[in-house]
């Protein structure tokens, strides 16, 4: 398993500037990542007992389309494992634990700096469930609502994360070039972005095992892909913010770290 103390060695965070994404090894032992698999199954299948209410939640697309998937809203649209996104997992006990982890408040304070208050910006399950998935296509994660950016994301795969079933594909250094998009709130680039940002149109895939862990600069260009098998890509991305930020519209944010 990954260990703290490499993964915030001076080398590590070089290739992590560098990079903008650094693969962390495996933080969960094999009952740790059993009990998250389980949890989220039975959240997607209602029998989990959780504030459903609060949760938001989108079904998959069926034809691969972004523009397809379900409506993204709060509250349970059925029993079904074919969820694409659940987010606000922060109010599940065994998700919170794990969001608490030493390694990510570790993480975080060598991004906003020591002594910083760390806050959830937003922790979400990403499926691309068996043969089905919705391509997404290259952008940044950047929001226009906010004072201040959320820079960091850790991503969990729950699941093996293949080239074939869609897991994530990044281009490395590409965080360096600052927000592509200001003022779009969905980040995607346009054909002429892609143009000049990605001319090769191909990038790096994180291919992971389930368990596996990866740091990613929010601004890091990335893009995903339909899963082409019967194995899903489940995983858990939890974004980690400044806690002073403030948000126009007045949402609040949940506080991790003092
Ligand atoms: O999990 C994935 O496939 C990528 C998710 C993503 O691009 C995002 O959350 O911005």
């Amino acid at each position: 398993m990954g260990s703290l103390a490499d993964n915030l060695s001076e080398s590590a965070w070089q290739s992590y500037e560098q990079n903008g994404y650094l693969k962390l090894g495996k933080l969960l032992s094999a009952e740790a990542l059993h009990a998250l698999q389980e949890r989220i199954n039975a959240i997607m299948l209602g029998t989990a007992e959780i504030d459903y209410p609060n949760l938001l939640m989108q079904l998959d697309s069926t034809s691969g389309k972004y523009n397809d998937a379900g409506v993204q809203s709060l509250g349970f649209k059925g029993a079904s494992l074919n969820y694409r996104k659940i987010q606000n997992l922060e109010i599940d006990p065994l998700f919170e634990d794990y969001i608490k982890l030493p390694i990510f408040k570790e993480l975080s304070r060598r991004v906003y700096g020591d002594g910083t208050p760390i806050a959830c910006f937003r922790a979400m399950f990403m499926n691309k469930p068996s043969y089905q998935g919705t391509l997404l296509p290259w952008h940044q994660d950047a929001w226009t609502h906010l004072d201040r950016q959320p820079l960091i994301t850790l991503w969990t795969a729950l699941d093996p994360a293949t080239i074939e079933n869609g897991c994530v594909e990044v281009l490395p250094g590409s965080h360096k070039f600052g927000r592509i998009n200001p003022d779009d709130p969905s980040g995607f680039l346009t054909p002429a972005q892609m143009a000049q940002y990605c001319p090769d149109n191909s990038g790096t895939f994180l291919e992971l095992e389930p368990g596996e862990v990866v740091l990613l600069h929010n601004w890091l260009l990335h893009r995903s892909d339909v899963n082409r098998t019967p194995i899903s890509r489940r995983a858990f991305s939890v974004c980690y913010m400044d806690g002073r930020t403030r948000a126009s519209n007045g949402a609040v944010y949940t506080p991790l770290f003092n």
